[in-house]
C-alpha cells in the first residue's frame, strides 16, 4: 500500500499549550512505531502456555489444531454430570467482576448444568435475553439448552429468567442458585442481561471455549443481589488514529457486556481520519477517511455499518456515544473541504501523532453548515441520547472564538434533540441543559470544572493517570504512551470516582469511562492487550458500591479471569500484579482453547488482519448436538 506522506504540523506555542493541556511537561508525540502485534502475539501465547498445561504429547501439540478441526474435538458428555472429572479451579459465588452489591453463598447448594437443562422465560421481553444466554452456553457445553415458556412457577432443573416489578432498579438483578435450578429476576431486560453475565462468570472458565468441552458445569449455590453505583459506565475506542472495522468494534462491545459496561464512545474523527459517512458532505470520508497514523489505508463506516454497530450494541444494552471532535482535531475534514480551513486552503493528509495544530474556521458561516449537517445526520442514525462534540486541544483558537463556537455547537446539538457531551475543555462556556463534561485531568483540583458542575453540568470521569488505557502498564510495555504516567492494574483500580475531583459531589458524577486512544494501537490483539486486565478494573469502579472496592480482593477475583480470556482467544497483559492461577483446566478444555490460541496476529504487517476476524454475528451457529 502506498505510504501517505507525513505532513509536519506547525510547532505549538508552548506558553499557550501550558494553560490548556493537562499533559505533563515533556509530553511529545509518539514516534510512528513498528507494529507491536508480533510481540503481543508472543506474550499472549506465553500467557496461554502458562495458563494451559502442555498436553501429554508435548508443547508442540498446543500449536496445532486437531487434525480435522473443531469437529474432531471430543463430543460433550451425554451421561450424568456427576460422571465428569472434578473442576480444576472451583468458582466461588463471590468471584464475580465487577463485585456484586450483596453475595450470600449457600455451601453445598450448587446447581449443575446438564444435557437436558432448559432455559425458561416468563415475560416476552425476557425471551431475547434467554436466547443470548443460550448462545453463550451452547458452544462450550454442546447442550441444546432450549428456550421455553415457564409454565410452572418453579420448574425443576432449569434456568429461569423472570421480569418482575421488584425493586432492582433499571439495571439491577437478583440471582439465586439452588440444586434445583437457577433463577434470575430483574425489572428490565438490561437487568436480566447483567444477571446473565454474572451467571456466565460463575461457570468454570472452559465455558468460554468456542467448541464443546467436557467439564463439570457447576454453579456455586447461594444468592446475589446487584445493581450499579453509576448509570454511565463506558469505554472509548479511537477509530480515527487507526481505523478498526465493524467486526473489531462488535468484539469490543462483547467485552463491554461481559463487565456490565453500558456505553461505547466512538471517537469518529480526528486529524488522521474521518470515519463516518455523511451524505451531505461526502468528501469527508472519500478524502478524509483514506489514511491513518503511520500511513495505512484507514477506512470508514458507511451509514449501514454504523447502524449495525448501534444495533449490536443495543442488543447488549450498550449505548453508542458518537464523537465528532470540534473545532480542533479536524485536519482530515480540512483535507476534504479546504474552504473551512482558516486560510481557506486544504492541508495535506496527516499521518503523525502531534495534536493541537488544526481547526475549522469559527468565523466562517459555512463551518456551522457543516456542523449542523454532520450532527443532524449522526443524531438521526443514533438511538442513544448523547452527541459528543470533542472540544479538546483547540490550542490555536482564541478563547473568545472558542467559547462562541462551542456555545453555538451546543445549541445545534440541542436542536437535534440530543444531550451534549464534551471533553472538560468546554467547561468554561455557558451551560446547556443536561450537558456532560468528560474529565480527563490528572490532578483532582480543577476549579473551572467544579464551577461548571455548580452551573449544572454532570461529569463522566476519565482521569488521564488512572483511566487512560493507552498509557503503558510498565516501562517495557511494547505499545502506548506515558505522558500521564504508567498505569498498571492497581493504578487503574485505586481511585474513587465519587470523590476524585475536588468540589464535585458524587451525585454530579454520571459515571466513568476508560478511553483507548490508538496512535500506537493497530490491531484487535493490541486493543485487547491494552484493555485487559484494566477494563475490568474501571468496570468495577463504575458498578460496585464504594464499600466493595478493595484492591486485594479485586486482584484475587480477577485472577480467575485469565483462563477465561485465554479460552475465549483474547489477548491480554499477563500483569505480574495478578496471582493468575497455577491450576490447569481439564485436558479437554485445554485442547478446546487451541484453535483460537494459534490465531494471534502474524508479525509482519502494519495492519494485521486476524484469521479469526469473523464478525461475532457471522460466527457459525453452535451445533447443539455436536
Ligand atoms: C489527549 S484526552 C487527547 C488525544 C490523544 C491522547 C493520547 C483528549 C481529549 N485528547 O487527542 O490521543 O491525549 O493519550
Amino acid at each position: 500500500m502506498p505510504a501517505v506522506p507525513t505532513a509536519a504540523p506547525e510547532p505549538l506555542d508552548p506558553s499557550r499549550a501550558a494553560g490548556v493541556d493537562e499533559r505533563e511537561p515533556g509530553h511529545r508525540a509518539l514516534p510512528v512505531h513498528e507494529p507491536a502485534a508480533a510481540e503481543l502475539a508472543r506474550a499472549a501465547t506465553r500467557a496461554a502456555d502458562d495458563l494451559l498445561a502442555p498436553p501429554p504429547g508435548g508443547a508442540d501439540d498446543l500449536l496445532a489444531p486437531p487434525p480435522g478441526g473443531a469437529d474432531d474435538l471430543p463430543a460433550p458428555p451425554t451421561g450424568a454430570a456427576d460422571d465428569l472429572p472434578a473442576p480444576p479451579v472451583r468458582v466461588r459465588l463471590g468471584d464475580v467482576v465487577p463485585a456484586p452489591e450483596r453475595v450470600t453463598p449457600v455451601p453445598g447448594a450448587d446447581f449443575v448444568l446438564a444435557p437436558d437443562t432448559a432455559i425458561l422465560v416468563s415475560g416476552d421481553d425476557a425471551r431475547a435475553v434467554a436466547g443470548q444466554l443460550a448462545a453463550l452456553l451452547r458452544p462450550a457445553t454442546g447442550y441444546p439448552l432450549p428456550v421455553t415458556d415457564a409454565t410452572r412457577p418453579e420448574p425443576a432443573g432449569g434456568i429461569t429468567l423472570t421480569l418482575a416489578a421488584a425493586d432492582h432498579g433499571p439495571e439491577g438483578y437478583r440471582l439465586d442458585v439452588t440444586p434445583d435450578g437457577v433463577r434470575i429476576e430483574a425489572a428490565t431486560p438490561a437487568g436480566l442481561f447483567h444477571g446473565v453475565q454474572t451467571l456466565r462468570q460463575l461457570l468454570p472458565a472452559a465455558i468460554e471455549s468456542p467448541v464443546p468441552v467436557a467439564a463439570h458445569w457447576a454453579l456455586p449455590g447461594g444468592s446475589i443481589t446487584d445493581r450499579p453505583r453509576f448509570p454511565y459506565r463506558g469505554v472509548m475506542l479511537d477509530v480515527a488514529r487507526h481505523f478498526f472495522g465493524v467486526p473489531d468494534v462488535l468484539r469490543v462491545i462483547d467485552h463491554l457486556a461481559r463487565y456490565k459496561l453500558n456505553h461505547l464512545h466512538l471517537h469518529l474523527t480526528d486529524d488522521q481520519g474521518w470515519r463516518i459517512a455523511i451524505d451531505s458532505w461526502p468528501r469527508l470520508t472519500e478524502v478524509g477517511g483514506a489514511g491513518e497514523v503511520g500511513g495505512g489505508p484507514g477506512g470508514h463506516y458507511t451509514r449501514d455499518d454504523y447502524r449495525r454497530i448501534v444495533a449490536y450494541a443495543a442488543e447488549r444494552h450498550v449505548t453508542v456515544v458518537p464523537e465528532i471532535d470540534l473545532p480542533g482535531h479536524t485536519n482530515a475534514a480540512l483535507t476534504a473541504y479546504g474552504e473551512l480551513a482558516p486560510d481557506g486552503t486544504a492541508p495535506p493528509p496527516y499521518t503523525g501523532t502531534e495534536v493541537g495544530f488544526s481547526y475549522v474556521d469559527p468565523t466562517n458561516e459555512r463551518t456551522y453548515e457543516l456542523v449542523a449537517d454532520v450532527l443532524g445526520e449522526i443524531a438521526a442514525l443514533t438511538p442513544g441520547p448523547w452527541l459528543h462534540i470533542g472540544g479538546d486541544e483547540a490550542f490555536k483558537v482564541r478563547p473568545d472564538a472558542y467559547a462562541a463556537f462551542v456555545e453555538r455547537t451546543q445549541r445545534i446539538v440541542a436542536g437535534t434533540g440530543k444531550t451534549v457531551v464534551g471533553w472538560h475543555q468546554i467547561a468554561p462556556v455557558a451551560h446547556a441543559e443536561g450537558r456532560v463534561l468528560q474529565w480527563w485531568g490528572t490532578k483532582g483540583e480543577d476549579p473551572v470544572t467544579a464551577d461548571a458542575v455548580h452551573r449544572g453540568a454532570r461529569l463522566v470521569l476519565s482521569p488521564g493517570n488512572h483511566a487512560y488505557l493507552d498509557m503503558k502498564y510498565a516501562p517495557d510495555t511494547p505499545i502506548g504512551h506515558d505522558w500521564a504516567g504508567l498505569i498498571d492494574v492497581r493504578r487503574a483500580y485505586d481511585w474513587d470516582p465519587g470523590t476524585h475531583v475536588v468540589g464535585v459531589p458524587a451525585d454530579a458524577v454520571l459515571g466513568v469511562e476508560a478511553p483507548l486512544w490508538t496512535e500506537s494501537v493497530t490491531s484487535r490483539a493490541e486493543v485487547e492487550f491494552m484493555l485487559f486486565p484494566r477494563l475490568p478494573a474501571i468496570a468495577e469502579l463504575g458498578w460496585s458500591p464504594r464499600a466493595r472496592h478493595d484492591w486485594a480482593g479485586f486482584r484475587d477475583r480477577l485472577a480467575s479471569h485469565g483462563p477465561r480470556w485465554a479460552a475465549a482467544g483474547m489477548a491480554f497483559h499477563r500483569s505480574p500484579e495478578i496471582p493468575w492461577p497455577a491450576e490447569r483446566p481439564a485436558p479437554a478444555a485445554r485442547q478446546a482453547a487451541i484453535p483460537t490460541q494459534t490465531n494471534h496476529p502474524t508479525p509482519t504487517t502494519t495492519h494485521t488482519t486476524l484469521p479469526t476476524q469473523t464478525d461475532p454475528e457471522d460466527a457459525p451457529a453452535p451445533s447443539p448436538s455436536a
